[in-house]
This record gives C-alpha cells, structure tokens and sequence, in this order.
C-alpha cells in the first residue's frame, strides 16, 4: 500500500510543475468495455489529468513562446508533451480529450470526482465552479489504479451549487440564448461569437458562463478565455 501511496505522490509531484493535478480515478469493472491497448487488451483504471482555474497556463504560455507562432492545436501539443511524458515515468498509457475516437471524459469526470453537470452543460466543481477542464488521463493496464483510486478520490459526494442556485444567471446572459432546454444551440452561438454582436464573447469568453457566481477566484483570465473561444468557434473544443 506504500508503494502506491508513493506512486500517488509521484503523479502530483510529476504534474504539479506544469500546474496541472490528478483529478481522480476509477477502475473499470471487469465486464466493462474499457479503452483497449494496441494488442487489445483492456485498461483496468483510468486516472483523469486536468487543471483547476488557470493554474496550467502561464507554463503552457512559456513553452508556446519557444514554439513557431504558426504551431497548429499548440494546447493539445503541450498536453501531449507533458502527461506523455508523465506517464512514459509512471507505466501508464496517455489519452487525450481532443483525440479520436472521442474518449468519454464527462461520463469519466463524473464517476471519478462525483460532479454534476450545470445547466449549461459544463461539470459544476464544488471548488473551481464551471472553471475546470481536462488536458488528458492515464490508462493503467495493472492494479495500481484501484489503489490510486483510494488516495485521490474525494471523501464525500460534493456539493452541488447548482441545485441552490435559484436566480440561475448562467441562463440569462447570453444575447443569443444559446443554452435552453433543447440543449446547447452550438450553430447559434458560433454565428453570433463570429459576427459583429461578438466581441464580449471573443474577447472575455462566454457570457453565460462568466455569469456563474461559483469559483470565482478560480475565473479563466481574459487571454485564456480569448484563446478557447478562437479555438471553439474555429471547429476545435476543450
Ligand atoms: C466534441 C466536443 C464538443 C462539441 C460538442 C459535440 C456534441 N455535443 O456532440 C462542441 C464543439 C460543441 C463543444 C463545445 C464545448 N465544449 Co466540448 N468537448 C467535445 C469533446 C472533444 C468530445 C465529446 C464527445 O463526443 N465525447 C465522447 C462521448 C462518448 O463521451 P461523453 O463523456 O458522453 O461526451 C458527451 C459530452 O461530452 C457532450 N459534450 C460535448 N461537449 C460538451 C461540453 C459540455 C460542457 C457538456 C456538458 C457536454 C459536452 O457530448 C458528448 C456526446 O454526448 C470533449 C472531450 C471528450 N473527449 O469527451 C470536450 C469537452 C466535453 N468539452 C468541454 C468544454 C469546456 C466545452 C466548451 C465550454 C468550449 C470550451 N472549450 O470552452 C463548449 C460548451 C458547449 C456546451 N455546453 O455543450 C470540456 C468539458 C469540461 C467540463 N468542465 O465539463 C471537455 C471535456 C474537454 C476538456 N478538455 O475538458 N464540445
């Protein structure tokens, strides 16, 4: 057990310069359709990689600043660089978000951390609000994830400051409103983000989302928030 709690630490210690964290684990029930390695073999656990607030930033900034200005997808190079190598150390295998075919990184977050989607769709985090993401996760073909599991799972199902929210300003900010019960209008939001109405949207991100009182202190910066945007209206995500 040791050993494990030590290969626990070694993750955050691995990740924490990059400030990047664990998110939390699980492991695969033995009749579950897990992700399958090159020679088909099944992951039994699956450690999420991800960010709260902005923490990861400014050391994704200092490595695209020594990259050509032309790097294409330079958030999901970086990510690839990092937890690769992260897990090259811990005999882990490497999946990212934004690679196909799509890797279920909600239905994974939810499991793992016990959180809940808001109304807009993006995981309500009982510390960072809306203001969370996942730059990658750690397949593991041995028990060491079950252990794992055990050191960075949360103690308790987190709060869900949703479920208080009675004024719900995140449905009430978006000049388009593109969130509703039909879902998320994803055509509506990119014409309007793209058109002249947008600059709010390109500049300092979605509206609706910077409407949420939770996580506050944890709030993308306006340059983090610009880069998404780009990046969601221009056909990439995440
Ligand atoms: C494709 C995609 C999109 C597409 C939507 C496609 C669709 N709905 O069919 C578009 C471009 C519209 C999109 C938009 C956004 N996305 Co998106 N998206 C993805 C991506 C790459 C794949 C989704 C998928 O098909 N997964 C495979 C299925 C089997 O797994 P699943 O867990 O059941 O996935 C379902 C949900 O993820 C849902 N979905 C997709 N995007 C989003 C976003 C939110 C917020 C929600 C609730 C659901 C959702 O669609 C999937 C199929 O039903 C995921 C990363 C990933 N690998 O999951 C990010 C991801 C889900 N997106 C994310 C984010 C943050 C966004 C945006 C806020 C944009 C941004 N970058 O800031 C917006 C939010 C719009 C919204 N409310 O839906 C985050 C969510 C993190 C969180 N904190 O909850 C993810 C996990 C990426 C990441 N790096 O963390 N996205």
């Amino acid at each position: 057990m040791r050993g494990q709690r030590d290969l626990a630490g070694r993750l955050s210690a691995a990740l924490a310069p990059h400030g990047l964290i664990p998110r939390g684990g699980f492991a695969f029930a033995p009749d579950e359709d897990a992700p399958v390695d090159a020679f088909g073999a099944s992951a039994r656990g699956v450690i999420l990689i991800g960010h709260g607030g902005a923490a990861h930033w400014r050391h994704f900034c200092d490595w695209r600043s020594a990259q050509p200005p032309d790097l294409a997808d330079p958030l999901d190079t970086w990510s690839r660089t990092v937890i690769g190598a992260v897990a090259a150390q811990l005999g882990a295998r490497a999946v990212f978000p934004s690679e196909r075919p799509y890797m279920p990184f909600q239905q994974w977050a939810m499991r793992a951390e016990g959180l809940r989607p808001s109304p807009l769709g993006v995981l309500m985090h009982p510390v960072f609000g809306l203001w969370h993401a996942y730059r990658g996760a750690l397949l593991f073909d041995d028990l060491a994830a079950e252990h794992l599991q055990a050191s960075i799972q949360p103690a308790a199902e987190p709060i869900h400051h949703c479920d208080r929210c009675v004024g719900k300003p995140c449905l009430k900010s978006c000049p388009v409103n593109a969130y509703s019960a039909d879902g998320f209008d994803y055509p509506g939001c990119r014409v309007h983000v793209r058109g002249v109405d947008g600059a709010a949207c390109r500049e300092r991100g979605c509206l609706d989302r910077n409407a949420c009182p939770q996580g506050i202190a944890y709030r993308y910066p306006d340059d983090m928030q610009a880069f998404h945007m780009a990046a969601f209206v221009g056909g990439g995500s995440g």
